[in-house]
């Protein structure tokens, strides 16, 4: 991750356990250029070659536990896709910028670690769907969601007819996208696209990262195990993915730290889980 401070479109900085990944392009409400999407891409391709590693680390040595993902400034998490950059592209390269930022949202899907979106502002069209590629999202107060594509003459292109129906169910879903309406952050709770909403973007980053603190005290592979279950079997019938979910739990009944869960549990102590 060295090379990461050569972006110039993202910042990648840590924040206790966390690492944050900014979208900072603030004075074009932090839209995905065609630039951002390559550094986001290039990046989440680094952490997920570098991360499944979740071997106990040497003492001292900083390990990334999650990532959290948020935008410049109090006014934009993202304003969606670049629409000033779309505009001059050919059908062909639109599909190519929709694609690579496809591939942004599935390498955040792979990665072993808890994702959180701290979305601080506008999260419109391609900002929602970034925001949906994370595992869950927490808001400012002054958050604002919504897939105005149609507006546009377009339709959501970063995943948001896949993802924004998993997340709120297909009425909600049809609704926003078929009227481009946008929402609070209060309303977005209330559907269930956002879990949390805190005052501003300072308060919104110390409970994404006390969130991460929180995972971190749980048995990595067990976390990371999750994870890849509930993508797997997100888009199976029940009964196939109950048979993906007793593969993973029988996997995770090999772990040492599933017995070291098992064993401190029953001697009423707290666990100190090995990573393995
Ligand atoms: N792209 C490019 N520039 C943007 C964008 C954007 N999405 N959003 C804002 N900006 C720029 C503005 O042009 C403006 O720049 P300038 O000062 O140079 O004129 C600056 O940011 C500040 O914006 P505003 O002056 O508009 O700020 P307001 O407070 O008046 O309004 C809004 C804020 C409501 C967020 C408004 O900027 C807005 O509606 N932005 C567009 C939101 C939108 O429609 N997003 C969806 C884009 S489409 C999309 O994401 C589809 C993804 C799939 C693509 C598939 C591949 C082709």
């Amino acid at each position: 991750l060295d090379a990461a401070t050569d972006y110039e479109t993202i910042l990648v900085t840590r924040y206790g356990p966390a690492l944050v990944v900014t979208v900072n392009r603030p004075r074009a409400l932090n839209a995905l250029a065609q630039q951002v999407v390559a550094e986001l891409l290039d990046l989440t391709g680094r952490l997920v070659e570098a991360l499944p590693s979740v071997d106990a680390p040497a003492a001292g040595e900083w390990v990334c536990r999650g990532v959290i993902v948020t935008g410049t400034g109090e006014k934009a998490f993202v304003a969606g896709a670049d629409i000033r950059e779309m505009s001059g592209m050919t059908p062909e390269q639109a599909e190519a910028y929709a694609r690579d930022m496809h591939r942004v949202t599935l390498n955040l899907e792979a990665l072993p670690v808890p994702v959180i979106a701290a979305v601080n502002g506008f999260a419109l069209g391609g900002g929602c769907e970034l925001a949906m590629a994370c595992d869950f999202i927490y808001a400012s107060e002054n958050a604002a969601f919504g897939q105005p594509e149609v507006s546009l003459g377009l339709v959501p292109g970063f995943g948001g007819s896949v993802r924004l129906q998993q997340r709120v169910g297909v009425g909600i879903a049809r609704e926003l996208i078929m009227t481009g309406r946008r929402i609070t952050a209060a309303e977005a709770h209330r559907i269930g696209l956002v879990n949390q909403v805190f005052a501003d973007h300072a308060a919104l980053l110390d409970a994404a990262r006390d969130t991460v603190d929180t995972i971190a005290a749980q048995a990595p592979t067990a976390v990371a195990n999750a994870k890849a279950t509930m993508n797997a079997v997100a888009h199976r019938s029940v009964a196939d993915g109950l048979d993906v979910e007793a593969a993973a739990f029988r996997a995770a009944f090999t772990t040492e730290d599933s017995r070291i869960g098992r064993d401190a549990f029953l001697s009423k102590e707290s666990a100190s889980f090995s990573g393995r």
